[in-house]
């Protein structure tokens, strides 16, 4: 497969006004008539180029006139014709089979429904078009369908009219007014419940919104309708954006390869991302739901107003619309919890994607599927790099440059760089070297020294910056990084900061720095003796920070710190700290040393009552074991896991009497709610639990455990007992698990939890009952979320299991992904990245998994999708 490259951009030869479309709807043999109106674009120049994937072509004309075979160039992916008018109509008919569709991209059938999915390239199977997201179109679609089967017919825009047919047809046509790239297009049509409810914009529009769902769902709606509607008056209040056209569509669909899909005013979703009741979700679900309803809602402006100029472009929406997401929740929520659980996930996801063999700027320079680029990357660093520029600009200044933005750019399709040139224009300044970090991937490694000059009492932080490099390129320059710290005293309080050269007349306690060179001193004047420096408070820059710390002063941060993140992230280092020194003790065939200091100050945030839960409960939550391996040089997950365990054993002995208060403060009696302070609470307790729970062979605590699961009166409890039983090896866990199957068998999205958990579990014969659950009546290859439940969760989450020392575990990988790659490309590469850690890894597994690779790369018919992950992973 073939390179696509961002230097070669072209624009595109043919620019297209209006696509007028007709569906005649069938499993089996659905037909799609295409008039488009056409014109030559001044800007570019060359045939008119219309992709195409399993397409059956029926017929062609232009101006009315049908073309002859020999008059254009079919390809298996193409079709070209030159020699065409400035000005012309194109009519098209194609034929495609919607039932035969398993890679769920363009027109397939989910649960018998009819639904689409476009983004990226989906559009080319569904008709002939210039799938290109900077051919930016009106349309207008009518659907006919067999009434009885289909009563609901959906498409973007406004419904303009709709009638019955013959032979109990009946039809409907959507007319959307906003010029919009083919990527946006969507049409659903099948027998659905509808939930609704309404909303009044600020200037007094009624917006009418309803989510649809499979019939007997609609119980389970009424969160992520209240999630939509905070969405659209939070996007008023915080940007000024408000919703332009007269009805918002949800669509929840089982069968969907990602989240959800953000299509002009008829959003599709993935059924989990949208359905909830207290017995089916946990608070963790119903947190995901609003901020994916609200992603999805906030791309109407950044993704749909104003889209991408071409795929390299994608953080151009995704980062932004991520940021935008992160801080809806953060205004719902307690907004430093908010911003721990984001960097949790950047560092569970995206810097080991940025450490390893896939490792791309969030501006990619190639790709060979755009699939393939949906990373954590271009989302997730893709936010924190927008973060960093409201950091540096301030909140007034970024809005200033949102403002210029869409007054510049709306309905137009742009790039990365039309956007910073909004922000430093509206502002004034240079992001000359912020740009960077739009080309330049892997994660910063920001060193932090420090100097106190009691006789001047003068403080002085030295920093250093240096990125490694990644595969194809090589030399990095320094960032531009600006590096928010904080001064503590011995009190614990805050020092106001005075610093040397600036006359700034401020009493602040907290300071962005501009640290833009390789190495860099700011020096900070009447600074006490013994001030410890808090750094990269609120995690202002996405970098691996390494600073001189002694134990006892994370500790006193740890207490102190009146940034939360970093009181938090202290916590973190500290523990990070100590088991890696358990981990060496463990290799070397000692006993791990226990230090007590840490479940101290443990204790001093949980007897705290000015702390919010939520916030206690993030502390008391250690490392991962993936964390924690990835800051070894060789990954060993058995220490890992061995020394993580004696740990929180450890602590939960010091502190076994606060726990059991803790965990009994926590039996309010009252019903569920998902609101943030009952949420916190909850997860306190469970916190509690999980350190009681390491007493596993204390028959009081394995009770108390069955006792959490068996009184749960909601899934978050249910969850946490269950993900505990889950690792006992003993009969509690079966009848729970038979339990939770019996009582959720006719729920596909709560089956999920069920395949999961187990694909999760530490017992050592976990991969024999995976892959008899493959055969389970609930799991399907052909559903991406069981896929994932099950193998993904597997291999991504499980790497105790994963890297047994047989290769069982990487040998079911990659025979489930050469399974998935005729099924479901997209998803067989998304579940192979696990593989690709084999650089980190001993010798012999580094054998057993690149074995693997190359089995995978030698698979017959492999798309472009697995091999260029597998190609790129095998390096
Ligand atoms: N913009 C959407 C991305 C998406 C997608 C991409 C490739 C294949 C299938 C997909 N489904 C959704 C989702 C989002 O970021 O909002
Ligand atoms: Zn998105």
């Amino acid at each position: 497969p073939k390179a696509i490259k961002l230097q070669d951009y072209t624009p595109p030869a043919f620019l297209i006004d209006h696509v007028d479309l007709e569906f005649f709807l069938e499993p089996e043999g659905t037909r799609v008539k295409s008039l488009l109106k056409v014109r030559r674009n001044p800007d570019s120049s060359g045939p008119l180029h219309l992709d195409g994937d399993t397409l059956e072509l029926l017929s062609i004309a232009v101006d009315g006139r049908a073309l002859q075979e020999k008059e254009y160039l079919l390809d298996e992916f193409f079709l070209e014709v030159e020699g065409l008018p400035d000005k012309f109509e194109l009519a098209i008919e194609t034929r495609i089979d919607p039932v035969l569709n398993t890679r769920l991209e363009g027109l397939y059938l989910s649960g018998g429904n009819f639904c689409t999915q476009c983004e990226a390239e989906g559009f080319r199977r569904i008709t002939f078009y210039p799938d290109r997201p900077d051919v930016m179109a009106t349309y207008s679609v009518t659907m006919q369908a067999d009434e009885a089967k289909y009563p609901v017919l959906l498409s973007n825009g406004n419904l303009v009219s709709q009638g019955k047919g013959e032979g109990g047809k009946h039809w409907a046509k959507w007319h959307d007014p906003f010029p919009k790239p083919c990527y946006l297009f969507a049409l659903v049509a099948g027998d659905l419940a509808c939930y609704a409810d309404s909303y009044k914009t600020g200037s007094g529009r009624d917006v009418a919104l309803k989510i649809y769902v499979q019939h007997g769902n609609e119980d389970k709606c009424a969160f992520a309708m209240d999630s939509l509607i905070r969405s659209m008056r939070w996007d008023e209040e915080r940007f000024g954006l408000e919703y332009d056209l007269d009805i918002f569509n949800i669509v929840a669909v089982d069968d969907f390869n990602m989240g959800a899909m953000e299509n002009k005013s008829l959003n599709i979703f993935n059924s989990k991302c949208v359905l909830a009741s207290p017995d089916t979700a946990t608070d963790a679900d119903f947190e995901r739901i609003e901020a994916i309803v609200a992603h999805e809602y906030f791309h109407n402006w950044t993704g749909n107003r104003v889209t991408c100029r071409d795929w390299f472009q994608l953080s151009l929406k995704e980062g932004l619309t991520v940021y935008r997401d992160q801080e809806f929740s953060s205004d719902m929520r307690s907004a430093p919890v908010k911003r721990i659980q984001d960097v949790r996930t950047l560092r569970a996801r995206q810097f080991p994607e940025d450490a390893g063999p896939l490792s791309h700027p969030i501006r990619p320079e190639s790709y060979i599927e755009i699939n393939n680029f949906y990373t954590a990357t271009v989302y997730e660093k893709g936010a924190e790099v927008i973060r960093m520029m409201q950091e540096i600009l301030g909140r007034e200044g970024f809005r200033k440059g949102i403002d210029l933005y869409f007054e510049r750019h709306d309905n137009q399709a742009v790039t990365c760089e039309d956007f910073v040139a909004a922000m430093e224009d509206a502002n004034g300044v240079d992001l000359e070297h912020f740009r960077l970090w739009y080309s330049q991937a892997g994660t910063p490694d920001v060193a932090v020294t420090w100097e106190y000059d009691a006789a001047s009492s003068l403080f002085t932080f030295k920093l250093s910056q240096h990125t490694a490099d990644t595969p194809g390129q090589h030399n990095k320059q320094p960032l531009h990084i600006p590096l928010t710290i904080g001064l503590l005293g011995q009190d614990g309080q805050d020092i106001p900061l005075i610093q040397q050269g600036t006359n700034s007349g401020d009493r602040t306690y907290s300071k962005t720095l501009r640290f833009d060179c390789e190495q860099q001193n700011f020096s900070f004047t009447d600074v006490p003796p013994g001030a410890v420096p808090s750094i990269n408070r609120g995690f202002s820059a996405p970098v691996k920070l390494s600073a001189m710390y002694s134990d006892d002063e994370l500790l006193f941060l740890m207490e102190n710190d009146s940034d939360l993140f970093n009181r938090w992230e202290a916590a973190q280092s500290s523990a990070t700290r100590l088991i890696l020194k358990m981990i060496g003790e463990i290799q070397s065939g000692r006993e791990p040393q226990y230090v007590s200091g840490f479940a101290r100050a443990l204790a001093s945030n949980m007897a705290n009552p000015d702390l919010d839960p939520a916030f206690v409960a993030q502390l008391m939550t250690l490392p991962s074991i993936s964390y924690i391996s990835e800051q070894m040089q060789v990954a060993d997950f058995d220490a890992a896991e061995k020394a993580r365990s004696f740990f929180k054993h450890a602590i939960a002995t010091e502190l076994c009497g606060s726990l059991k208060a803790l965990y009994q403060q926590g039996v309010a009696g009252t019903a569920y709610s998902p609101d943030a302070a009952s949420m916190g609470r909850r997860a306190l307790r469970n916190a509690a639990m999980d350190y009681l729970a390491t007493f596993e062979d204390d028959r009081d605590c394995r009770e108390l455990v069955v006792r959490h699961y068996e009184t749960a009166d909601n899934m978050t409890d249910r969850m946490a007992a269950l993900a505990l039983l889950n690792d006992f090896s003993g009969a509690e866990r079966e009848v729970a698990l038979a339990a939770f199957e019996q009582r959720y068998q006719q729920d596909p999205v709560v089956m999920d939890k069920w395949f999961m958990v187990q694909a999760c579990s530490r017992l050592p014969d976990v991969l024999q009952r995976i892959k008899k659950l493959t055969s389970h009546p609930g799991f399907s290859y052909k559903n991406p979320n069981k896929v994932r439940a099950l193998v993904g969760a597997f291999a991504s989450a499980n790497p105790v299991r994963f890297h047994a020392e047989d290769g069982e575990g990487y040998r079911f990988l990659a025979d489930n992904i050469i399974h998935m790659n005729a099924i479901n490309p997209q998803v067989a590469s998304r579940i192979l990245a696990p593989l690709g850690g084999w650089r980190r890894m001993n010798p012999k597994h580094q054998k057993m998994m690149k074995s693997e690779l190359k089995r995978i790369l030698a698979t017959e018919k492999l798309s472009g999708d697995v091999y260029e992950m597998a190609s790129k992973s095998l390096g």
